[in-house]
């Protein structure tokens, strides 16, 4: 794996990931007053080379107030096309990732259902992944273990472009069956295996992979929707892993599916993102269209997936929208935050040397208009 940590030094220059440049695009507004002045945007540094993402200084942000916080961090956000990447945050505690969850966006959610000890103590907001054990051995982080990367058929190296055969890596947006889904997550990195044994975390920008779409397509996919399914995800998830829960048939009931928008548009700045990437989606239909009660009950009990999903999101426009230009591979060093919108960036783990501990600090932002908290096992 690269190593792409940031120093200790302030605002330390992150090694330009491999893409290329592309236009500048907004992301929407605050629903709370954000001025952003010459201070705020002064902490707010591009990534050498690329407009997908944005550096903000750990401790010169944790110096600020709450309001100049949420500025610097929405104006990253909207200038980075929704990935900011926050190095130098060693030592911080779970309520100080909670407090910068809040400079995000006003409803950080408390993970109803993910099973207590993948939660911090008294901090419900932050759930734990990677694969740390307490002092009797069990685990007390969700553990899931990411596939080998796909090789690159010309030149042989690891490849971070979708592979539909080996349906790695697992590119995905959080949570795609929820309405809305949620707008943000953050993810702090306490301890993370040392440099080339693996757990990176790489990053899409999928307003720019719909903006580098043919016009026509681009108008074709407006007119589609993924059917998103809680029930379908968790059926899907238990057929690989049995001990994954299902739904109960009240739960199935009180969580409908959702038709999302392959092309999803930010009313507040105009800009449009390809969205769908997410385990959840159970067909793929024309606007017009539904989905029968019959296809349903096969989605969501018995975890089948309709061949529409595969032709279109597998093998069409995921190698489309993972390739070099479009990507960043974040290697985590101790004390590093990244924030992402996960309306406007796909996301995926890779695969760590598992005789080194991983621990990664998780909270989810809902969306400023609500959006059913979330029962589940699943981050994805
Ligand atoms: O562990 C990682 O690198 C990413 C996990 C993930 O998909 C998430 O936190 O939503
Ligand atoms: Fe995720």
């Amino acid at each position: 794996m690269a190593a792409l940590a940031p120093s200790a030094a302030a605002l330390a220059p992150l090694p330009p990931p491999t893409r290329a440049r592309h236009r500048r695009v907004t992301t929407r507004a605050s629903p709370v007053s954000v001025r952003s002045t010459a201070a705020t945007s002064s902490l707010v540094a591009p990534v050498p080379d690329s407009d997908f993402g944005r550096v903000v200084d750990g401790p010169a942000l944790l110096s600020l107030p709450h309001a100049e916080r949420r500025a610097v961090l929405r104006e990253a956000l909207e200038r980075g096309s929704g990935l900011v990447l926050v190095p130098n945050l060693a030592g911080i505690s779970p309520r100080t990732l909670v407090e910068l969850s809040y400079a995000v966006g006003d409803v950080v959610e408390k993970n109803p259902g993910v099973a207590p000890e993948y939660l911090i103590p008294n901090v419900p907001e932050v759930q734990v992944i990677g694969n740390v054990r307490d002092e009797r051995g069990a685990l007390r982080a969700m553990f899931s273990r990411a596939p080998p990367l796909p090789t690159d058929r010309i030149t042989g190296a690891p490849t971070l472009r979708y592979d539909p055969e080996l349906r790695s890596p697992v590119w995905h947006t959080d949570q795609a069956f929820r309405d809305p889904p949620p707008f943000a997550s953050l993810l702090y990195c306490v301890k993370s295996p040392p440099a080339g044994a693996g757990g990176d975390t790489a990053f899409a920008d999928m307003t720019a992979a719909c903006n580098a779409l043919d016009t026509n397509r681009r108008e074709e996919l407006r007119k589609l929707r993924a059917v998103c399914s809680y029930a379908h995800h968790n059926a899907k998830v238990n057929r690989r892993t049995p001990t994954y829960p299902l739904l109960t048939p009240t739960q199935r009931a009180a969580h409908p599916p959702v038709a999302q928008r392959i092309i999803r548009a930010d009313p507040d700045t105009n800009t449009e993102s390809l969205y769908g990437f997410s385990s959840a989606v159970c067909a793929v239909i024309d606007e017009k269209d539904e989905v029968t009660p019959e296809d349903l009950d096969r989605y969501d009990l018995l975890g089948e997936e309709d061949a529409s999903v595969r032709a279109l999101m597998y093998d069409e426009l995921l190698p489309f929208a993972t390739g070099a230009e479009f990507t960043y591979r974040h290697s985590w060093t101790e004390g590093d935050l990244v924030v992402w919108d996960n309306l406007r960036t796909i996301h995926t783990a890779t695969p760590f040397d598992e005789r080194y501990d991983r621990e990664m600090w998780r909270t989810t932002v809902a969306h400023e208009t609500g959006g059913e908290a979330y029962l589940g096992a699943s981050i994805g």
